[in-house]
């Protein structure tokens, strides 16, 4: 273990609670210490998407609910994600069973009927997106679009804005959950497994050319890893939250499992914040992130595997333990 990495016990808690009261968020100086929460949050919102339909596997979609829990500094957290739904700017649907779109490629898709938002400028850029499970786009800190479908059946998006380069894109991506505040869902025979994260996306100017596609050269930040079989497997070190060493296996019992939380900066999507410090964003394969059983994405493989501009999954360099990651690329 490097001794320049900070391991979390009891002692240190206390340290760090008078630390995080002690001071606010801001673009330069991050808070590197996170709260911790243990077991299971209290469920506040239940069945948020009201959408009953099978996607075309015929799984059916998981019910999405949303929690808050007391970390054992005292602070309150929305989980997985503080969201709005019903009054939040949707994405236009690319592939969306809960609306019935369900086109076999992207040669059945006019998106000249989507809605043009405002960002601030005159240039039209069209932005495709399938995330893993929820994301919100926002550019130049001055629009919001939301994800409609926040866990699953698994959709995927178009938004067409306008904006003035230099376009700041800042995505808060979501890998959602059933157990609220642990990163826990049920799979097959598992009661407890860990799901898995990922987002890809394509950014078109109006001529249909490719100006910017999920890569490494996006910025990735964690800010809510969970679930953690202990604190001590988590090791931080000024920017870096390296969750490397906690287990991701099934669990027969997660109840007890804890959750490591950082607050967003305020201004985390503006233009000037400074992102220098964060870790870039680290890619991943179709095959990782396990897309091939998802109509979503591989109705689009023209558009998310195109040879001139293929884009990437990224995340952070957890896609299985970081659940809240922040992204941010600028288009120049
Ligand atoms: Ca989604
Ligand atoms: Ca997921
Ligand atoms: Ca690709
Ligand atoms: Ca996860």
């Amino acid at each position: 273990m490097r001794s320049d990495f900070i391991r979390f016990n009891a002692p240190l808690l206390v340290a760090a609670s008078f630390l995080l009261t002690a001071c606010t968020p801001n673009s330069s100086k991050e808070k590197n210490l996170p709260s911790f929460s243990q077991g299971l949050a209290q469920q506040t919102q239940s069945d948020l998407l009201k959408c009953k339909k099978v996607d075309s596997g015929g799984v059916p979609p998981r019910i999405t609910n949303l929690g808050k829990i007391t970390s054992e500094d005292g602070l309150e957290w929305i989980v997985p994600a503080n969201i709005d739904l019903e009054n939040d700017t949707k994405a236009s649907d690319l592939f969306n069973v809960c609306n019935d779109v369900i086109p076999n490629s992207f040669a059945d898709v006019d998106v000249t009927n989507f809605p043009i938002h405002d960002a601030g400028g005159e240039e039209l850029f069209t932005a495709y997106v399938f995330g893993d499970n929820y994301f919100e786009l926002n550019v130049n800190g001055k629009l919001k679009v939301v994800d409609p479908l926040p866990f699953t059946p698994f959709n995927s998006s178009v938004i067409r804005f306008k904006a003035q380069r230099p376009v700041t894109l800042a995505i808060k991506a979501v890998d959602w959950e059933e157990y609220l505040g642990q990163g826990f869902e049920t799979f097959g025979k598992a009661k407890y497994h860990a799901g898995d994260g990922g987002i890809v996306i394509v950014i078109k100017d109006k001529n249909d050319k490719i100006v910017a596609v999920t890569d490494n050269s996006w910025k990735a930040q964690t800010y809510y890893i969970a679930p953690l079989k202990t604190k001590e497997c988590l090791l931080v070190n000024g920017a870096t939250r390296n969750s490397s060493g906690c287990p991701t296996d099934d669990v027969p019992d997660g109840s007890q499992f804890y959750a490591a939380h950082w607050p967003l900066p305020i201004d985390w999507d503006a233009p000037n914040f400074n992102d220098q410090a964060w870790p870039q964003a680290t890619t991943y394969s179709n095959e990782e992130i396990g897309v091939h059983n998802k109509p979503a994405f591989n109705h689009f493989t023209k558009l998310f595997d195109d040879n001139t501009g293929d884009a990437s999954f990224i995340w952070s360099d957890n896609v299985v333990l970081d659940n809240i990651v922040l992204l941010r690329k600028i288009i120049n």
